[in-house]
């Protein structure tokens, strides 16, 4: 995991919320030098989880529903056709969406650690576009009183990008979305796992 990674984060509050800290060790990591990290995940990227028989879970959502199972937790909300706009479809739409918006500012970022001379203005503006389109969304949808993994991914996401971009201003045009967060944000899972500049 990284201190700052809104994917690592999803996890990270779930084992504080099931209360999972004495059985699962958070090593912080760096992706591209970590010799652990790479026979783990072949994609290279953080969170993974390494399992007691050596084996290794990767992709945040894989992994949370994992320590969810593990926890007995109530964050992936069971199969239902019935259910299919409050249920598990609900909560797995949204996670999909604070994740792609994580994605793209996660991309950002990247691109502008480059050298300047080779970064794409195009590049970054639709980033900025998939996260502008994801926050309007987000401001139309149903968040569930008590959280699922589509909360969590959105806010991880949200306090990835008030981290990195704190100019964005995405909280003007979004006053339901910035009410809601401003609640979630006082879980102690959320305060004990806030993006520290460490990477
Ligand atoms: N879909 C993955 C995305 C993970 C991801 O992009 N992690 C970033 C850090 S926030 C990473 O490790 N990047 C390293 C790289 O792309 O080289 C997940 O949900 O776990």
């Amino acid at each position: 995991m990284a201190p700052a990674s809104p994917f690592a984060r999803k996890a990270r509050i779930i084992i504080r919320e099931l209360d999972l800290t004495r059985l699962v060790e958070e090593i912080p990591t760096n992706p591209a030098a970590s010799e652990e990290l790479h026979r783990a995940n072949p994609l290279r990227k953080i969170p993974a989880l390494v399992l007691d028989d050596g084996s290794a879970l990767i992709d945040s959502p894989v992994i949370c529903e994992y320590l969810n199972e593990l926890g007995g937790g109530k964050f992936f909300p069971g199969m239902s056709i019935w259910r299919e706009v409050s249920g598990r479809w609900r909560a797995l739409g949204l996670q999909a969406l604070g994740d792609g918006i994580a994605e793209a500012a996660v991309a950002c970022i990247y691109e502008g650690r480059r050298p300047e001379e080779q970064q794409s203005k195009e590049f970054i503006d639709k980033q900025i576009g998939i996260i502008t389109r994801g926050l309007d969304a987000l401001e139309r949808a149903k968040f569930a009183k008590d959280p699922t993994i589509g909360e969590i991914a959105v806010a991880c996401a949200i306090g990835y990008l008030d981290f990195r971009m704190p100019d964005l201003g995405w909280r003007e045009t979004r006053p339901k979305l910035a009410s809601w967060y401003e609640a979630f944000a006082r879980y102690p899972s959320m305060q004990a796992t806030m993006p520290a500049n460490l990477t």
